[in-house]
């Protein structure tokens, strides 16, 4: 009798191992309802993609959940930007149904776009590009992936990029290494729906966690294109910390941000 369940528990085990197997193995990401139509539409759409060789080339800057737009370069097969092209964008979770979120790019000229998008969720994203300029028209799909939150960025090792407020800014210190009693250059690039700001108030201050090291704050000159720049001098910590804290405020237009970004200076 013992042997009969144990026989009868493995049938039924067997059969439902089986059952996720063919399960797994028959799983499709995409239904199509018309598979005939959407081969061709596909291979025409492949074969434009060939010839024009269009690609986007998304800011690192809007690869993150939360940021309000999502901004790109439109580049053609040699690297050259696009400019001129009708761009409808839509963001498309490959894992699951999930909503869909579609919008026009507006250009902002320079073959660069940005179109009023945020990704909710980090992961993987397919990002979905139906580009159209002249006669010439491609549908192009690329996958992204969303990080979880601002990464952390050391502006000893390189530039950063994080929001402030509703800009998005990118600070750059240098000379590398970056050294205390030195003369540093600080360039702030400051982005807002992925144009540039000019006739920003943009200003850099410098400061130590849990230790006051004295008033450091840094006006920028505006250099055109979002662009500003200005010197700085980190005084020497006289208890040997190393670890600073570069503050980024930008207002322009009624509108205000700042950032804090960290870094660590040598020796
Ligand atoms: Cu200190």
């Amino acid at each position: 009798m013992k042997l009969v369940i144990v026989l009868v528990s493995l049938l039924a085990l067997g059969s439902i191992a089986a059952a996720i197997f063919v399960g797994t193995r028959t799983f499709e990401r995409t239904v199509v309802s018309d598979p005939y139509g959407h081969a061709l539409r596909f291979d025409e759409e492949r074969h434009a993609r060939d010839r024009l060789g269009w690609r986007a080339r998304f800011d690192p800057g809007s690869l993150h959940p939360g940021a309000a737009s999502l901004a790109f370069g439109l580049l053609d097969g040699a690297g050259a930007p696009v400019d001129g092209a009708a761009i409808r964008v839509a963001l498309v979770r490959p894992a699951g149904p999930g909503p869909e979120l579609v919008a026009d790019a507006r250009p902002l000229g320079g073959g660069r776009y940005a179109v009023p998008l945020g990704f909710p969720a980090p992961g993987f994203w397919d990002v979905r590009l139906d580009v159209s300029r002249g006669g010439d028209a491609a549908g192009l799909v690329q996958e992204v992936r969303v990080a979880a939150a601002a990464e952390p960025c050391d502006l000893g090792g390189g530039r950063c990029v994080a929001p402030a407020g509703p800009f998005q800014v990118a600070l750059d210190l240098g000379p590398r290494p970056l050294l205390p009693m030195k003369d540093l250059v600080a360039a702030v690039e400051v982005l807002r729906g992925g144009a540039p700001v000019d006739g920003a108030a943009v200003e850099v201050s410098f400061s130590m966690k849990d230790m006051f090291m004295g008033e450091n704050r840094v006006a920028l000159r505006g250099a055109g294109s979002g662009r500003y720049a200005g010197r700085a001098v980190l005084v020497r910590c006289a208890s040997g910390g190393r670890a600073w804290v570069a503050t980024v405020s930008v207002r322009a237009g009624g509108l205000a941000g700042s950032v804090e970004l960290p870094f660590t200076v040598g020796e």
